[in-house]
């Protein structure tokens, strides 16, 4: 992949991003993540599908609630919108081609400052999109994918598609139109919806029926328009449960599926699921992946954690490898992602601010999963681990267990077998017989 700079260079001072193996000195180096190397028939680069998130690492400005921004970037100080934003771009560029990954994602609004003027947002978001096809061709960096920013405007606080007013919702749709045709037109692999206000904050003032009928008519209408036009992609839902909506109608990869299901959408829709967005609906991340790869709906992963002494969305790059192997368990087993790959939705620390912390966060979410992955490798060639797991169920694999699992068995001929059976044997589950198998390959 080739390393492209705009009129300046952004990150002076640190090269491209090589694999130096786990006993190097070099912090700006990969240890695990060697991206050309097999492991069961694909690249690592073709099993993790790394992107890096345009919102966190050239927007977000390290500013709190309680404080201004710390992080005061160099490509923002044009005067004028898109000026400013092909400087950001091109710093993306750079940044992306340093590190050799594959993919980027972004907002609309990520890319481009937007105004509250419709037909101008599309002229500024169309001149990004020309300018990061050049981007794209010369670096050979592909969207993964790309999504519209339906909550940071004044006009989206009672909701978007799911907001009372059909005004409110009318906007919405334009700005999705023209996110859609940048991914289009950049060949972008996916399109997601976080509906990021989509839920309601008191039942004394919502319709909650009718609120949900109308997301999945706006759903619908938009997934239709980009077939239309001759998208082959995926549209994924990024569940998520709360913040800043208090009841979100997307809780949870669970809900997300009921709600898939319900209004006929299960065709063209998969998940995107986030680390964070898990444990704040007081589920681990393993099991919303457990869940999509059950119903064949594990779309795409947005990457990072959350701290454990407090429950907000802290979006803290990845870095628990016991978490990460068991991540990758899943997702070797579950045959990988439909259509996406592991997006860094994830920021570097407030008061992190050199230029470095921002390629130190990466490598070490990049590293921890490229280690995982190795890990996960060596425990499923191993075999012992589904084995166990195969065995506890072994009793439904013959006889009166499998005829049940066919549903050829009455309630009757239950009670039956369990006379004749008498008590059953107390079984061990192992847990912690399997966590210390799982440490022995870390
Ligand atoms: C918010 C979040 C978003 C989505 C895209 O918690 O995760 O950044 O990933 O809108
Ligand atoms: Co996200």
């Amino acid at each position: 992949m080739a390393v492209i700079t705009g009129e300046k260079e952004y990150f002076k001072g640190i090269a491209q991003i090589k694999y130096e193996g786990p006993e190097t000195d070099n912090a700006l180096a990969y240890r695990w993540y060697d991206a050309g190397k097999k492991i069961g028939g694909k690249t690592m680069k073709e099993h993790l599908r790394f992107a890096v998130a345009y919102w966190h690492s050239f927007c977000g400005n390290g500013a709190d609630p309680f404080g201004e921004p710390t992080h005061l970037y160099p490509w923002n100080e044009k005067a004028d919108a898109v000026g400013r934003a092909k400087d950001k771009m091109d710093a993306a560029f750079e940044f992306i081609g340093k590190l050799d990954l594959p993919y980027y994602c972004f907002h609309d609004v990520d890319v481009v400052d937007y105004s509250n003027d419709v037909v101008d947002n599309e002229k500024r978001l169309q001149a990004l999109v020309n300018y990061a096809s050049e981007k794209q061709a010369a670096s050979g960096v592909q969207l993964l994918w790309c999504t519209a920013n339906l909550f940071s405007n004044r006009r989206y606080m009672n909701g978007a598609a799911t907001n009372p007013d059909f005004h409110v919702l009318t906007h919405a749709a334009a700005q999705v139109k023209a996110a859609l045709d940048a991914t289009i037109a950049l060949g972008g692999q996916n399109y997601v919806f976080w509906g990021g206000r989509e839920g309601y904050m008191s039942l004394l003032n919502t319709n909650m029926r009718r609120e949900q009928e109308h997301l999945a008519r706006f759903l619908h209408t938009a997934k239709d328009y980009a077939r239309r036009q001759g998208f082959k992609g995926a549209f994924f839902i990024e569940p998520k449960p709360c913040e800043p909506t208090k009841h979100q109608y997307d809780y949870d990869a669970a809900t997300v599926i009921s709600f898939l299901r319900q209004y006929d959408l299960m065709e063209d829709f998969k998940l995107n699921l986030e680390v964070n967005h898990a444990t704040l609906a007081g589920h681990t991340f393993t099991h919303e992946l457990q869940v999509a790869v059950d119903a064949g709906m594990l779309g795409s992963m947005d990457a990072n954690r959350g701290d454990y002494q407090n429950g907000w969305d802290t979006d803290q790059f990845p870095n628990n490898i016991n978490e990460l192997v068991e991540t990758m368990l899943i997702v070797l087993e579950g045959g990988g992602f439909r259509g996406g790959g592991i997006n860094f939705d994830a920021k570097r620390r407030r008061n992190s601010t050199d230029m470095a912390d921002l390629f130190h966060a990466h490598i070490g979410g990049i590293d921890c999963f490229a280690r995982a992955l190795l890990v996960a490798d060596k425990i499923l060639q191993h075999g012992e681990y589904a084995k166990i797991r195969k065995e506890r169920y072994a009793s439904f694999d013959s006889g009166k267990g499998a005829a049940f699992e066919k549903g050829g068995l009455s309630l009757e001929d239950l009670r039956e077998y369990a006379i004749a059976g008498g008590e059953p044997r107390v079984t061990s589950g192992r847990q912690e017989y399997l966590e210390n198998l799982i440490n022995r390959f870390i």
